[in-house]
């Protein structure tokens, strides 16, 4: 009976952690937050997306989990999250990865571009080459705004990084094809069809061997000239449905045009003169291209002839009133350019910023 009884306690003190867990996490996921104070759950904002209402969702993969901890300014690992910033500029978290997310092999899940689909669904670039998995190609399902389960429709990349859709079909920049330090990238941009993307059966993309031997869906191979080892990542579709793509480690943006069938036309230069290019967004209202240079701590406009207008740039931060912190993607809603701060730190001589560092914060920019 005393044993019994110990059994009985100990179950009645862990479900009262669970209950209490359970309310917390109620708590947490109504909890809004400033976008100059972030929860340590958004400790790398990553990628941008407009959802069907005006909202503004991110990625936050939390690469910089294991840092903060060593540093002592986090005491657990936060999971990777994706936020919300209402039109009143508010943020609370829209979706928090779970377990059965989580790539069976690397036992991650690490959200990097975030594209909404012409389905209303969410997709992710998943990117597994530094921890072992798949990289996977995820849907957010989501109903009435809200986000219900995730599921894999794709497989098979690289380093699959931004996420764009140009009427039915995706185009995910993959960075890393094949590398060779100080020589070269090889990095691409494959295009899939909406009606390829399955649950049931994931697409799956073949390994790339060489510029003859790879996947058909892969529509663009870039080259550029190996100096850190990532090439494709921003991408972006204008009004007229050309698509976008910077090489990070050129800083250089490629334009590529279409034929009626959507096939590719041409792809040439479109801008060069970054550092290290990051995410890029087009704005309708203001017709004009957004990157980040994610080494030079700068946020551009660029216009549709290619020119480049530096709106915002600072030194080494830690992101504080405002500043930029290692940019990774700027997205404009209402005249506001929105600035992720992913304060990545590479510890290379052109990298401005040199720490991940508390706050974890989101710059505003107007663009006027
Ligand atoms: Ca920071
Ligand atoms: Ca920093």
């Amino acid at each position: 009976m005393k044993i019994l009884n110990k059994y009985t306690n100990l179950l009645r003190v862990m479900l009262t952690i669970v209950a209490l867990s359970a309310c917390s996490h109620t708590v947490l996921a109504q909890q809004q937050y400033s976008l100059q104070d972030l929860p340590a759950q958004f400790n790398s904002p990553a990628s941008f997306s407009l959802d069907s209402d005006n909202n503004i969702l991110f990625t936050s993969p939390n690469l910089h989990n294991q840092t903060l901890v060593e540093q002592g300014v986090i005491t657990k690992a936060a999971a990777p999250t994706i936020g919300l910033i209402d039109n009143n500029n508010q943020v609370s978290v829209w979706y928090t990865f779970k377990q059965q997310d989580l790539e069976p092999n690397s036992g991650v899940v690490t959200p990097m571009g975030i594209a909404k689909g012409p389905d209303g669904n969410i997709y992710i670039a998943d990117m597994q080459l530094w921890f072992g998995g798949e990289s996977r190609l995820l849907r957010v399902n989501v109903i009435d705004g809200k986000a219900i389960d995730v599921d894999v429709v794709a497989k098979g990349f690289s380093f699959p990084n931004a996420v764009a859709w140009r009427g039915n079909d995706v185009f995910i920049s993959d960075t890393v094809l094949a590398t060779e330090k100080g020589i070269s990238t090889t990095s691409g941009v494959y295009k899939l069809r909406l009606d390829e993307l399955s649950a049931e059966n994931p697409l799956q993309i073949s390994k790339y061997q060489n510029k003859n031997n790879h996947d058909a869906h892969l529509f663009e191979i870039f080259e550029s000239n190996g100096s850190l080892g990532f090439g494709a990542n921003g991408l972006a579709v204008d009004g007229q449905g050309n698509l976008y793509t910077g090489i990070m480690e050129d800083g250089t943006i490629y334009k590529s045009t279409f034929n009626k069938d959507s096939s590719k036309l041409e792809t040439t230069l479109f801008n060069e003169g970054l550092i290290a290019s990051d995410g890029i967004q087009w704005d309708s209202p203001s017709n004009a291209l957004y990157i980040t240079d994610l080494f030079d701590n700068a946020v551009y406009r660029i216009d549709m002839n290619g020119q480049a207008k530096l709106l915002a740039k600072n030194g080494n931060t830690d992101g504080s009133n405002n500043m930029l912190d290692a940019p990774g993607e700027v997205i404009v809603r209402g005249g506001i350019a929105y600035v992720t701060n992913f304060d990545a730190a590479f510890g290379a001589s052109t990298m401005v910023n040199t720490k991940p560092d508390a706050p974890f914060t989101i710059s505003v920019v107007p663009i006027k």
